[in-house]
């Protein structure tokens, strides 16, 4: 039998490179080994892909959680903005209506305080109504009619209408013609009691100097010289400021003038001039 008619597995090469030859077992041991890298991999891998299929649900989670936390704070904050609009709405309703209140409060403030000014000047006035009616009363039969008493005197105040403004003689004469006189003031108390009456008389008259009313005190024998009818010298007058002035060099009767302050009521006029006057009387005294 030639060599090439022996069996292959007889040949002692074929039979020390056969499948458990050396080079096999190393090839054979390196596959096992690549294949048990490739499988740990594999199983690193699905172990990964299972976490990242965890984190990836855990995530899808989140996030349908957040998308709707995040579609319930949309709607919650939709329906904070409109009680927002309706609460800015409800502040301009109450700025209005508070701006309206301060408004009328001014109103009411401004007629309570126009009310005050006003009672005042009604308890002023009814002060003075019930003096005069005291003097009325008092009055009962001493004095002519529209006449007024005050300590025994009766005096006219030639306040009505009806009564022209007179010269100072002319005036005179209308007193002389009821059997008294033009107006003599020999006090304070006296002074104060004219002018009161003069302000109840003729409260709504606004003050002018055609407003004065004669009394009997001139200057005409000795010029600042000032005496009462009667012949006495003036030694205590209630002159307004800057009075007597003698006004043109032509002033020497005075006239009384129902001024705000009752101290300073008097001024000198010419006598030609037409003012209203005032009376006195004494009443008779029963002897
Ligand atoms: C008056 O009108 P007039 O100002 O010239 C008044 C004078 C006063 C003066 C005070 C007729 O003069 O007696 O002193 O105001 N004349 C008359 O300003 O009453
Ligand atoms: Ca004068």
């Amino acid at each position: 039998m030639s060599m090439d008619e022996r069996p292959l597995y007889s040949d002692a090469r074929f039979i020390r490179d056969g499948p458990f030859s050396r080079p096999y077992r190393l090839a054979s041991i390196s596959l096992g080994i690549l294949s048990a890298v490739f499988l740990i991999i594999i199983i690193g891998l699905g172990v990964q892909v299972n976490k990242v299929n965890d984190s990836h649900s855990t995530l899808s989670l989140n996030s349908s959680k957040i998308s709707s936390q995040l579609a319930q704070l949309k709607s919650e904050h939709k329906s904070l903005t409109e009680s927002k609009k309706v609460l800015e709405n409800q502040h301009q309703e109450d700025a209005k209506r508070i701006k309206s209140l301060q408004s009328d409060l001014n109103t009411q403030t401004r007629l309570k305080n126009d009310l005050q000014t006003q009672n005042r000047a009604l308890q002023e006035e009814k002060r003075k109504l019930k003096s005069q009616l005291t003097n009325m009363e008092d009055n009962c039969g001493q004095c002519l009619p529209n006449w007024v008493l005050m300590n025994s005197t009766c005096y006219f105040f030639a306040v009505s209408d009806t009564l022209p403004r007179k010269s100072w003689s002319a005036g005179r004469l209308e007193c002389t013609k009821k059997e008294a006189d033009l107006l003599v003031i020999n006090s304070k108390e006296e002074q104060e009691f004219i002018t009161d009456t003069l302000k109840a008389l003729r409260y709504n008259l606004p003050f002018s100097y055609r407003n004065g009313f004669w009394m009997g005190l001139k200057d005409e024998h000795t010029e600042g010289v000032w005496k009462w009818l009667n012949g006495t010298i003036m030694t205590e007058g209630y002159w307004m400021d800057g009075e007597p002035n003698d006004d043109m060099g032509i002033e020497d009767c005075a006239a009384v003038y129902p001024t705000i302050n009752p101290m300073q009521s008097w001024n000198d006029v010419p006598c030609s001039h037409p003012l209203k006057w005032i009376c006195e009387k004494e009443i008779m005294k029963p002897s």
